[in-house]
C-alpha cells in the first residue's frame, strides 16, 4: 500500500516536474540523460567504520579487508548505477596489483584514482620520522622514500589502468622555528617535479590542499593559490583537487571552482560536507544549497563550453563513523544527484537576463526556485526506474538482509 501511495506521488510529481522546467526552458529528458551520464567515484577507506580521534565503534558488520570494502563498492554500484570507479589507498588497500585487479574485475568495478598514503608510519625509513612530513622531509632518507612510494603508485596506475593520482601530502609544521618556509617550499617543488616525470599516456596529478591539519602552523599545501601555482609549475598533467571539507569556514567554495576552471586547473573533487572543522560527513547533509551552487557553477561552465563536466572527477572522500557506511555512501551519491538535477532545473535565460538588468532579487529568487521548488525526488527515481535501478537505493541496500551483506562484505 505505502510503496502504492509513494508510486502515484513519484507519477504525479514527475508530470509537475516535467511542466516546471519546461517553463524554465529544461527538457527534462536531456537533465534525465546528463544525470545517467554523472558518474561518481566512491573511496575504498568510505566503506569501513571510521572514527573520532577517540575511538572506532565497530560492530562488527562493516568490511575489514579490501575484499569487503571492493565488494561493497560493487553493491554501492549494483543499487546505484553511478559509482563505477573506487578510489585506492596505498599501501592501505595493499600493493598485489593482481589481486586488487581481480576483485574490481569481480565487483563489476574500474581502479579510480590513486591515493599516495604516505602518512602512515610503517617500515623504516617511513617510520615515526614520517611526523616530520613526507615530501618535504628535511631527513634526506626519508624524503627519498616518501618519493620512492609515490614512483611506486604511479607503477600501481600503470598496473590497473587508473589515470588519476590523488596527491595529498600531511606535511607542515607546527611552529616556526621548525622549518623554513622556503625550504619547505623547496623541497615541495623538488619532489613533485620527480614525481611528475614519471607520469605517463594519459596519466593526471592531482594536487589537494588543506589549510591545516596536521600542520598547524604551516601545511605545506595549504590554500588553493599555491595548489594552483604548483600545478601551473609542473604542467598540464596537474591539475587542483576540492575537498570541500579543507577550507575555512565560511570560505567561498564554488568562487573557487569558478576559478580553478577559468584557469583550466580545475581536476575535480572530494565531496564532503562540514559543520566546523574537516569533519568528512555525508556531503550535503549540513548544507545542500552549498552543494546545489558548486553544481550551479559547474553547469553554467559545461553549458558555456569552459569545461566540460564529463572532464571533472567526482570523487566522495567521507568518514563513515555512526552510520552504516554503505548506506551514507549511497546517501553521499543521492546528494550529489540532487544537486545536479537542481543545477540542470535552473531557468538560465531568465538568469542571464536578470543579470543583465542587474536584478539580483530576480536573480536569486530564480535560483532559490530551482533549489526549493523542483520535485528532484521524482526525477531522480523515475531516472532509475527507468535504467532498471531500485528508486530508493538505501531502502533497496537496506531490505538485503544483514546476512547477505555480511558475506559479501567479507
Ligand atoms: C586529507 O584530510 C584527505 O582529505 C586526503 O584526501 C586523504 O587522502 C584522505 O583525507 C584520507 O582519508
Ligand atoms: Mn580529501
Amino acid at each position: 500500500m505505502f510503496e502504492d501511495v509513494q508510486e502515484s506521488v513519484r507519477e504525479q510529481q514527475y508530470g509537475i516536474a516535467a511542466k516546471l522546467l519546461k517553463s524554465r526552458g529544461v527538457d527534462i529528458n536531456e537533465v534525465k540523460s546528463k544525470l545517467a551520464a554523472l558518474k561518481i567515484e566512491v573511496p575504498s577507506w568510505g566503506f569501513s567504520r571510521a572514527g573520532t580521534r577517540f575511538a572506532v565503534y565497530t560492530d562488527g558488520t562493516e568490511p575489514q579487508t579490501i575484499e569487503g570494502r571492493i565488494a561493497a563498492a560493487g553493491l554501492c554500484h549494483k543499487l546505484t548505477g553511478a559509482t563505477p570507479s573506487v578510489a585506492l589507498a596505498i599501501p592501505r588497500d595493499g600493493e598485489d596489483c593482481d589481486l586488487l585487479q581481480k576483485l574490481l574485475s569481480a565487483n563489476g568495478l574500474a581502479a579510480g584514482a590513486i591515493n599516495s598514503d604516505s602518512f602512515n608510519p610503517r617500515q623504516s625509513p617511513l617510520d615515526y620520522r614520517l611526523r616530520w612530513g613526507s615530501l618535504t622531509n628535511p631527513i634526506a632518507e626519508v624524503r627519498r622514500a616518501a618519493l620512492q612510494h609515490h614512483l611506486d603508485c604511479v607503477q600501481v596506475m600503470c598496473k590497473l589502468g587508473s589515470r588519476n593520482f590523488s596527491l595529498w601530502l600531511h606535511d607542515g609544521t607546527n611552529s616556526a622555528g621548525q622549518l623554513s618556509l622556503f625550504e619547505q617550499g623547496r623541497l615541495l617543488e623538488e619532489s613533485l617535479r620527480q614525481l611528475y616525470a614519471a607520469l605517463t599516456g594519459n596519466q593526471q596529478i592531482f594536487i589537494e590542499y588543506k589549510f591545516f591539519e596536521p600542520g598547524f602552523y604551516a601545511t605545506a599545501i595549504a590554500d588553493w593559490g599555491w595548489a594552483y601555482a604548483l600545478a601551473q609549475k609542473l604542467g598540464d598533467r596537474a591539475k587542483v583537487l576540492v575537498d570541500m571539507g579543507h577550507h575555512p569556514l565560511g570560505t567561498n567554495i564554488e568562487q573557487i571552482v569558478a576559478n580553478l576552471q577559468m584557469l583550466g586547473k580545475l581536476g575535480g573533487f572530494h565531496f564532503n560536507d562540514k559543520k566546523y572543522a574537516d569533519d568528512d560527513l555525508a556531503t550535503g547533509s549540513v548544507d545542500p544549497f552549498q552543494l546545489f551552487r558548486i553544481f550551479n557553477v559547474l553547469v553554467e561552465a559545461d553549458l558555456s563550453g569552459l569545461q566540460p563536466i564529463g572532464d571533472v572527477a567526482f570523487m566522495i572522500d567521507e568518514s563513515h563513523c555512526l552510520k552504516d557506511p554503505l548506506e551514507e555512501m549511497i546517501e553521499a551519491v543521492d546528494n550529489i544527484q540532487r544537486a545536479y538535477v537542481l543545477a540542470l532545473s535552473v531557468d538560465r535565460r531568465t538568469w542571464e537576463d536578470a543579470q543583465t538588468k542587474v536584478d539580483p532579487e530576480l536573480g536569486d529568487q530564480i535560483l532559490k526556485n530551482a533549489f526549493f521548488d523542483t520535485p528532484a525526488n521524482a526525477i531522480l527515481q523515475t531516472s532509475r526506474l527507468e535504467r532498471g535501478l531500485p528508486a530508493d537505493p538505501i531502502t533497496e541496500c537496506r531490505a538485503r538482509s544483514s546476512k547477505q551483506r555480511g558475506q559479501s562484505a567479507g
